[in-house]
Formats: structure tokens, C-alpha cells, sequence
């Protein structure tokens, strides 16, 4: 019989980072408020849960990638919302920040989540950011816990 590798999404004594942005902060709170609902629901302690805040999305790589160098985490959840304005900004940003948390990933070995709402009005933003399983915020920290999960049993 094959071998099958799944995670699991048991949290208990885990220490995760969230990271999350102040920009657009109605819409990144709510973000903030799910995934810690998901950790705590998965029995990770709340001395298990650092939060760390950053001006706009723009910043959150450079601090995931601090977060990542510590070694200290099984995983890190990245919150932010970058809506679609008029100007080319948008495009810049949400490149960047999808790009760079996928490298820090990579580069360290780590669940970095991507709860990073990228959307064309505010609208949809907090459409992605309600209560429960319709958060993104929630949804990013239960992938973080599964491939914690599963990168050790792989390790
Ligand atoms: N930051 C966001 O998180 N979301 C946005 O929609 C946004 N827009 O539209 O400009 C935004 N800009 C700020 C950016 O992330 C940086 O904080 C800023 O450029 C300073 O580096």
C-alpha cells in the first residue's frame, strides 16, 4: 500500500506568528479576529499566538521574513487588504506581497499563509472577512496549521 502524508490540524503546543496590516484595518481586524479564532479553536494556547502589525501590506513580508529567521514559529498567517483603487498601486502590492510570501515560505521551510485580500472594492473585501468559515482570516490560519502539521511528519 502507497504511504499517505496528510496533515492534521491539531494546534496544541504550536507557536504561530500572525502577521497583520493597518491599512484598510475595518476589513484586516476582522481578518485578525477569524484567525485567531481558528488557532484557539485548534488548541493552540494564547501564549502560542504572537501579533505582529505592520503599516500596509507592503510591510508584511519584511516582517514574516524577520518572523521566519527566528525559528521560533510553526508557522506564520499573513493578514492584509489591498483594494483596487484608481491607480497602479494596487498591482504593485498585491504582486509583491504574493510573491515575497511565497519566497519567505520557500527560503525558510514554513507555513506562510496568504491571507492577503486582493480585490477590486471594499464590497468584496469584507464579503471575504465575515464571521466564521466566510474569513479569510480564519481559512489562512487552518491552512498554516495543516502544513505545520505536515511538514513535520515530512521533516
Ligand atoms: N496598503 C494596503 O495594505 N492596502 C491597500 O489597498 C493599499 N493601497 O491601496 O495603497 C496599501 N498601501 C500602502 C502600502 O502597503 C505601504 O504601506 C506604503 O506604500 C508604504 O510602504
Amino acid at each position: 500500500m502507497p504511504r499517505e502524508i496528510t496533515g492534521t490540524l491539531t494546534g496544541r503546543g504550536l507557536r504561530f506568528a500572525i502577521v497583520v496590516s493597518r491599512f484598510n484595518r475595518t476589513v484586516t481586524s476582522a481578518l485578525l479576529e477569524g484567525a485567531v479564532q481558528a488557532l484557539q479553536a485548534h488548541e493552540v494556547d494564547d501564549s502560542g499566538i504572537d501579533i505582529v502589525h505592520v503599516p500596509g501590506a507592503f510591510e508584511i513580508t519584511l516582517a514574516a521574513e524577520r518572523c521566519a529567521a527566528t525559528r521560533r514559529y510553526a508557522g506564520i498567517i499573513c493578514l492584509g487588504a489591498v483594494v483596487r483603487g484608481e491607480t497602479p498601486h494596487f498591482e504593485f502590492i498585491a504582486r509583491e506581497v504574493s510573491r515575497g510570501i511565497n519566497e519567505i515560505a520557500c527560503r525558510h521551510s514554513i507555513p506562510v499563509a496568504f491571507g492577503v485580500l486582493t480585490t477590486d472594492t471594499m464590497e468584496q473585501a469584507f464579503a471575504r472577512a465575515g464571521e466564521g468559515h466566510g474569513n479569510k482570516g480564519y481559512e489562512a490560519a487552518v491552512t498554516a496549521l495543516e502544513m505545520a502539521s505536515l511538514l513535520a511528519q515530512l521533516s
